[in-house]
Parts: C-alpha cells; structure tokens; sequence
C-alpha cells in the first residue's frame, strides 16, 4: 500500500509518510520525496498519529441527539432542506465550509448549492483567512493566481515577512529561509509585525509598527521606488495599467519617511533601511499572511504589496514576487473549486453572464445560482435574522472561529435546521447540531489539497473509518440523490469528482483562465493514487505543471495587463476609546491548530502553552496592577475572556495579544473571537480579527488550584482551563470566592469526601485526593503560590493500580521525584522543559547547537530553536544583571 500522504494542518502541505499497524498509525515521519518539505514535519506534524485513535469521535448520525442510522439521517436532512426550499425558496438553505476538507468534498458541496439546489450561500471559513488575498490578486492579476514557488526561496536576496509569524504558523517554509539564510549570509530578512515574534528571530531588521498601518509603509515604498529612479518602467508600460493614479494617491498619504516613520510609529532610520534595502534588491520576496489579510481593508494592504511589486517588475522570475503564506491544508482547493459565495466554479465568478452559463451547460444544471450569495459574516447575520432557515456547516467550528462568537451561537441556537458534520464527537458548534453527521478525518480520506505554492498532493486512506463515520463528500452525494439528483452526483469515487473538476477548469477555457488543470481530466484512478505532488497550471502544454506564473508578463485581465491599484490607507474600523482603551491582537501558538479539536488531544502538544492568556507589555500591567499569572479579564461591549497574564516586552504598549485556539470545550471563557467586532473589508468581507478593542481588569482570585479527575466535569468557578492527560484530566482553577470548607466542596463538586488529605486550608493550602478501590480517583491541590508538582509524575500516578503508602505520602507531601515546578515546555518533540534549558545555559551551553548537542531540544523539527535562542540571550541577560 501507498503509505504517502500529506500533513492536515498548515498550507505549507508537507508530505508525510504514515506508519500503518493493525488499522491504526502508529507512527508518522517526513515524506523525502515531497518538494514542500523534503522529509521534516514541525511538532503538529510529527505529532500528527497522537492525534488518531478512535476515542472522542463522533461515531454514529444523530438526529436531535439520538442515535440513528446513515438512511434515517440523510433521508430527514433531505426531506428537511427539501422542505424548507419548498416553502422559503432556495435562498432559505445555506452551507458553510472550511479549507480543510478536501478538493473533491469542497467541489461536490459547491456543485449542489450552486447549480442544483439553486442557492449560492455557500461560504467557507477561508473568508476568515484568505479572502483578502483572493480579491486583491484578482484585483491585480484578473484572477486568484498566486505566482511563486517556495524554490524562490532559495533564490531570494531579501524576504519581507508582513504580518506572518511563519516560525510557528508555516514551521517548515520557515526553516528553508533559516536554510536560505545560513547558505547566503547576504540574503537580508525584514519582519514587520507589532509583535516580536519567534520569527522576529531570522529578521535583520524588525519594524513593530502600529496594528494595521502596513499600506502605507508600502505606499512608501512605491513613492519612493519613483523618487530614486528604480520603477521599472520598461515592465509597468508593457504589462501594466494604472500606474500614474497608484502612485499620486500613494504620494499623497506617504509623502516621504519621515511622516510615515511617525504614522507606523516606526524609527526612520528602520524605515529608511527598509526602503533601501527594497529600491536596491531586485529578487525580494514579500510574504504576507493574517497580519494583512485579517483588516477591514486587507484587500487594499494586499494590493498595496502588489503594487511594488509590479512596479519593479518583480514576480514571475526566480526569487521575487508577492506571496501569500495560505493558512488551511486546501485553503487554496477551496478556491480552485468556488466554495466562496462571491466564486462560482473554477475560478469563474458571477460578474459574467457567460461564465454562469458556461458552469450551468458543464453541469447540466437544472436550479443555477445567478448572483452572489452571503459571504460568512454576512451570512450569520441572515441565520440571526431568520432569513436564511437551514445551515449545513462542514468541517469547522463557527461558533469558536467567527468574530462576535456570541451572537453567532445565539444565532444557531435560533436556527431552524443546523447540521453538522464533524469528525470530533465534542465540539462548541457540534453542541448545537440538530443533525450530526460523522466525518471521517486525516488518516481514513482520501482525495486532494493545494498548498500555497499551487502544488497538488494527495491526502490517502490509510486506515478505515471508525463506528460509522463516512466521508463527506458521500455524504454530499447522498443528500444530493435524495433530493433528486442522482445522475449528477453518482460517484463511485474521489478520482470521479477529480476528473470531472478538472475537465471543468479547462472547460471552454482556451487560455482565458489561470487555473487549469485540464491535463488531468482524464487521469487514471491509478494514476490518481499515485499522483505525485504536481503544481498547476497543468495543462497540454505544461503536463509537469508550472512552478512560476506570469513569467511572460501576460495577465488574465481583459487587457492582459497587471492593474495598479489606487491605494488609501485606512485606520482599523474598530477603535479603541476611554472604555476600551488597548488594542487587541489575536492569533496562533506554536503547538496547536486551531479551536484544538485534534491538537488539543496530544498531551504533548499542549505543554508548550497549556492555557490561555493575555499577553501585555510590562507598562500595561503596572498600569492595571497585574502580576505575572495573575488572572485577568477583557472586556467590550460583545463579551469578555478570561485568562492568566502573560508579561512581555515583545508587546508594545497599549496592545495585547490572546490566542485564537481556546473554545468552551477547553476553558471557561477564553473564546478570542467573542471580543472581536464583525467589522469587515468592504472588498473581500474579511474580519478584521487582528484589530480588536478591550478594556482589561484584575480578577481578584480568593485561591487558584489544580485538580486531576478521571473524568472530565463542570465546575462553578470564575476560570478553569482544561488539560487532557493520558490518564486523567488536568485542570487549573480559580475562584473570587472563598472556600470556607474545603472537604464539604469536594463532597459537593467531586461527588466524595477526601480519602486522604494534607492540609486543611486554613492557610491557604489544601491537599486532597479521593481513592476508588486503592486507585487513584482525584487529587486537589489548592496553592497560594502556584507551585506544583510535575504533570507527567501526576499523570503516571493514576496509572498506578494501587499506591501504597509511601507514594500516597509522596503524593500529598509533593515530595514525588518529579516535584519540581513544572516549567514550560519549549521542545516538544523531546519534552525539555524550560528550567532545564535554563540550567544548561548557566551550566555553559550558549548556543541553540549546544544546548541540541545536550538536551536534543531544536534537534527534530526545529521549531523551538527560536525561543531557545531567546532563552539564552534572556537567561545570560539575567546573569549579568545580577552580577552588576
Ligand atoms: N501552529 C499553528 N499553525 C498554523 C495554524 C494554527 O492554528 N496553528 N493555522 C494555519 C492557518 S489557517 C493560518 S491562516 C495561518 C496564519 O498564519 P499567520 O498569519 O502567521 O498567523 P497569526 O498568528 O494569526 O498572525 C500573524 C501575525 O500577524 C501579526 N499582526 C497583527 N496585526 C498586524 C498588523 O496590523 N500588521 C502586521 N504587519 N502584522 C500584524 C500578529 O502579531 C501575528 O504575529 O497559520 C496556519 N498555521
Ligand atoms: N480571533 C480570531 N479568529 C480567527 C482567526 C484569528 O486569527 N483570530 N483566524 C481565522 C482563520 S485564518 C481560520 S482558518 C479559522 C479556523 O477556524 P475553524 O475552521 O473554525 O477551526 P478548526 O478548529 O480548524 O475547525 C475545523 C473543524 O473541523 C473538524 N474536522 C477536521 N477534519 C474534518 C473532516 O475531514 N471533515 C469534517 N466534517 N470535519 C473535520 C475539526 O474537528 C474541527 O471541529 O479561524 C478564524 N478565526
Ligand atoms: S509545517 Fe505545516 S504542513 Fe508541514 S508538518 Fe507542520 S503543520 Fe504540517
Ligand atoms: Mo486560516
């Protein structure tokens, strides 16, 4: 069998080769052969088998939480669309997917809305994330066609990072610039985020500037390209329009250095290194990500890179050209097949009549969709309204996800029909499902994903489905043939749906259209199952894909021009006041993936950063008088969240950053998104999720503690975070309350008098633990300080089938060989925890290779080397404070 496959997570798209034992992956390593990553994973990727077994599926339909069979489950979803079309129109009914469901899932659900049920509210989570891009490279190019390879990496003589922490977010690609970079120490690396990040790492320079100014810093850049002679006027008269208006409006909100230095709140002398560095290098690479696409004027920020780029000439040649880093594994398949509203099919939308024609004929459709549907914030907003009755949402967790995750649960919660389909048997959105329908996941697929550089890879089946979990697109197709449709939606297989997507980008296409992938219309189901990684175009001529597009200068616009765009820079549509006075940034951690459905199942991978928090500059948390892991809560006017702080110079002032990825399922009030306005790009409709507002406030804890249950439970506490362990489940509490009496609380919320316990809290400290037949059943452990014992140790105690009285004792007492304070874990894949690194460091070892040489940290995925290095610089700063 074909052990190949490639990673579920980022859109770097790493091949990844399965070890496969008795029905289950036992083991995963890097795929040598696949060009994206040439044989590494990062620490998801690596950690991606801890992350399959069958326990926390959902394994079986359910229809208003009961258990039923896949005919009774798909007959009521179909009788209840068809019903509802049948009474409110086909605009009633709408769908909401995700970039991370496969190319053939995608292209089958897009098909039945569009051109079958007649509905084109059809939207996907990839408005959240990549939408800008879409619109501004179609703005630019006449089409959404991204034009570099990751190989321009290696080719590149400057990389500008905007709004991309690639260390943690696109791990591998990250590693090939620190390739690129140690292989040609001229190659010169700018990182511009208001962060410092742990990709701030590789930057020769960092420009922190303030959230959301990007476009006029390239702005600047354009005026300045003129001002010193350096456009390349042969490239904008032959392949361009629209230059002259670009650069007057540029001029105007970018006069010179210094104004924009004091609007970016940047240094000048930075910023002027900046334009030097991009007027004087020809192969510059600029990549953008969430940091730009994330703003209510994300399209124009993308177009405002593009700009420079056009202006120099410089995309279409090895090394050079405006990349956007894709988030999602198939976010890129997503938008080959139209799943956005404003999309129709293979990269033709609704603004032409022949376009719908041409899609209705292909399909044969009998109900085509005419106009644009709702894109996502817009669509919610109809499900609130009640305008729109029925939502099939696939393969993402909207109530988590979406900006003013508030009032997106309230407006599922008066949603007529909500189904779901879901591989995970908890989630916040699933909570609210009239019908859930299980989801087979990475490791039972089978199908296709496009990376960010265009390539095509296949995801395999490697194991079979759990319970009676199936693939989405089947499920599609079932409703579909329910509903009357069988001849149109009777695939056998993936390879069908494959085939027919291609044959639909080379349709009636004659080089009017970048995305074609017609050399594969006819590809062989064993062809298909050995397809290597392949970027398109993919066409006659080009039966080896293309790595680079527009290398001939020729574009997809009528005229076949690249158009400039007239670029004026606006301020973040959410806007800080006396009330809510900090600026609030979202976004990722290394070790987890999203609302932590899959990820936040590997013990592993949530010891790097076990809970949510607040990250603040050390003036912010004097101001509001905030200790280090103190608890502290953010307020405005759509909600709140509630987290420990997280002190940080790497914060400017007044600005915060909270991780996207916690959700109900993991703590109490912790959701990023219920804080962030649903203000939108008026182009892309993209949220702005990068530019919230807060206003932030002690919470006065009477005590915090850690419990450890067998099973999971709900307390009534100010904050709890939740840590699943192999053995039992961990928890941090915290409470405004004080407890006056703590064995009647463990009565009461534990179901059980202490069967031993330590102290009786009269100073703060109470040590409990409840036994069940000699085994360990729960253990509290209420500090004032916060200082406990080792996780791991604790863990393996509730592995133990009996504990004897020593380690009973040892338990309480805290006086376990692992009683130490547990300590971050910065290396993942080797669990090496921070005071050993530390420890290391003081011991002599001063370089990330040392400290690798010892404690093997950074030595398999790397992906930690960065805070490593900030660990010896911060852990040798320490040292000579202390010896001033
Ligand atoms: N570990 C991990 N990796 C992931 C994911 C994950 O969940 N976990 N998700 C994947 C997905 S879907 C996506 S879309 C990508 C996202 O990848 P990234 O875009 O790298 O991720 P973010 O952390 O959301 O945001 C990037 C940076 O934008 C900065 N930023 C905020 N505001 C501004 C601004 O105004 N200007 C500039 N220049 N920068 C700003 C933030 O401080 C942050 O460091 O990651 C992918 N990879
Ligand atoms: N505040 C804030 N909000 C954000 C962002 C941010 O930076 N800040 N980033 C935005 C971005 S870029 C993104 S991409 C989104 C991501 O947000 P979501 O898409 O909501 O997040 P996921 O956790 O990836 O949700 C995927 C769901 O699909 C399930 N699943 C996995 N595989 C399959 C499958 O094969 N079939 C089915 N049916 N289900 C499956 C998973 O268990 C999970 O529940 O969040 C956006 N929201
Ligand atoms: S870099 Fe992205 S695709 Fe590669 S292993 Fe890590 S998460 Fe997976
Ligand atoms: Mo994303």
């Amino acid at each position: 069998m074909n052990d190949t496959t490639t990673c579920p997570y980022c859109g770097v798209g790493c091949g990844v080769k399965a070890q496969v034992q008795d029905q289950s992956i036992i083991a995963v390593s890097g795929d040598r052969e696949h060009p994206a990553n040439a044989g590494r994973l990062c620490v998801k990727g690596s950690a991606l088998h801890e992350t399959t077994s069958a326990s926390n599926r959902l394994l079986s339909p359910r229809v208003a939480g009961v258990e039923v069979s896949w005919d009774t489950a798909l007959d009521n979803v179909a009788e209840r669309l068809q019903a509802i079309i049948d009474r409110d129109g086909p605009g009633a009914v709408a769908m909401y997917l995700s970039g991370q469901l496969l190319t053939e899932d995608y292209y089958v659900a897009n098909k039945l809305m569009k051109g079958f049920i007649g509905s084109s509210h059809v939207d996907t989570n990839s408005r959240l994330c990549m939408s800008s891009t879409v619109a501004g490279y179609k703005r630019a190019f006449g089409g959404d066609l991204m034009p570099c390879s990751y190989d321009d990496i290696d080719h590149a003589e400057l990389m500008i990072l905007v709004g991309s922490n690639a260390a943690w977010n696109h791990p591998i690609l990250y590693q090939r610039m620190v390739a690129a970079k140690r292989a040609n120490p001229a190659l010169r690396v700018v990182v511009l985020d208001p962060r410092r990040t742990a990709t701030s790492d590789l930057a020769d320079l960092q420009l922190s500037l303030k959230p959301g100014s990007d476009a006029q810093i390239f702005n600047l850049l354009l005026v300045e390209l003129a001002r010193r002679g350096q456009l390349n006027e042969a490239y904008i008269s032959a392949h361009t329009e629209g230059f002259e208006a670009a650069l007057s409006a540029a001029q105007e909100s970018a006069p010179d250095i210094a104004s924009v230095a004091l609007d970016c709140d940047v240094s000048e002398q930075d910023l002027s290194s900046l334009v030097d560095w991009f007027c004087n290098t020809e192969k510059t690479l600029t990549f953008f990500s969430q940091g730009i696409n994330q703003s209510s004027s994300g399209t124009d920020k993308v177009n405002a890179i593009i700009n420079c780029h056009l202006a120099t000439g410089r995309l279409g040649k090895p090394g050079m050209g405006p990349f956007s880093l894709t988030g999602q594994p198939n976010a890129m398949g997503g938008r080959e097949v139209g799943g956005l509203a404003n999309q129709l099919a293979a990269h033709m939308d609704f603004s032409s009549a022949a376009s719908i024609e041409r899609v209705e004929r292909f399909w044969q459709a009998p109900n085509m969709a005419r106009a644009e549907g709702y894109k996502a914030v817009d669509l919610f907003d109809a499900i609130e309204r009640g305008e729109i009755k029925a939502v099939w949402i696939m393969a993402t967790n909207p109530v988590v996800s979406l900006p003013d995750a508030n009032r997106v649960r309230k407006a599922l919660e008066r949603c007529e029909l909500v189904i779901v389909s879901e591989c995970m048997s908890r989630t916040d959105t699933l909570d609210l499902a009239h019908i859930a329908l299980p989801a087979t996941t990475w490791g039972e697929k089978n199908g296709t994903v496009t990376n960010s550089e265009r390539r095509i890879s296949r995801q395999r089946g490697l194991i079979s489905a759990p319970g009676e979990a199936r693939h989405d697109w089947w499920a599609i197709c079932e409703v579909a043939k329910r509903l009357g449709y069988t001849q149109a939606f009777d695939y056998r297989a993936p390879v069908e749906i494959f085939r027919e997507h291609a044959a639909l980008s080379g349709f009636e296409n004659a080089g009017s259209r970048g995305f074609d992938i017609s050399a594969m219309s006819t590809i062989g189901a064993q062809e298909y199952d050995h397809l290597k990684p392949i970027q398109w175009p993919i066409t006659a001529d080009a039966p080896q894909g293309t790595e680079r597009l527009f290398s001939d200068g020729r574009f997809f616009t009528p005229s076949q021009r690249a158009r400039f765009l007239t670029i004026t820079p606006r301020q973040p549509a959410q806007q800080t006041d006396a009330d809510y006075p900090l600026r609030l940034n979202t976004g990722r951690i290394r070790d987890q993936w999203h609302t932590m459905t899959r990820t936040g199942r590997a013990a592993r991978l949530l010891q790097h950063r076990p809970e949510p928090f607040i990250e603040i500059h050390p003036q912010d948390a004097e101001r509001f008088q905030l200790k280090d892991g103190a608890l502290a809560e953010l307020f405005n006017d759509l909600g709140h969240y509630r987290a420990p702080v997280v002190i940080t110079t790497h914060q400017r002032p007044g600005e915060l950053f909270i991780p996207m990825h916690w959700s109900r399922q993991f703590s109490g009030d912790a959701i990023s998104g219920s804080l962030i306005a649903s203000e939108t790009d008026p182009v892309s409709g993209q949220p702005e999720s990068k530019q919230g507002r807060a206003g932030l406030r002690a919470v006065d804890t009477r005590w915090r503690a850690r419990l450890l249950v067998r099973q999971a439970l709900e307390l009534p506490v100010t904050y709890w975070t939740r840590v699943p362990l192999e053995h039992c489940t961990s928890y941090r509490l915290a409470d405004t309350h004080t407890v006056d009496n703590w064995d009647n609380w463990c009565h009461r919320y534990l179901g059980e008098a202490p069967s031993m316990r330590l102290h009786d809290g009269h100073d703060g400290r109470y040590r409990a633990c409840g036994l069940r037949d000699g085994k360990l059943n729960w253990l509290l452990l209420v500090e004032r300080d916060d200082a406990l014992p080792d996780l791991d140790w604790l863990d393996q105690q509730f592995a133990a089938s009996t504990l004897d009285t020593d380690q009973r004792r040892q338990l309480l007492a805290a006086t376990a060989p692992g009683n130490q304070p547990c300590g971050a874990v910065v290396c993942s894949c080797f669990q090496v925890r921070e005071p050993e690194i530390r420890a290391a460091v003081l011991a002599g070892a001063n370089s990330a290779e040392r400290l690798g040489a010892q404690l093997k940290c950074g030595t398999n995925c790397g992906s930690c080397i960065p805070e490593l290095k900030a660990l010896i610089s911060d852990t040798t700063e320490e040292v000579e404070h202390a010896l001033e």
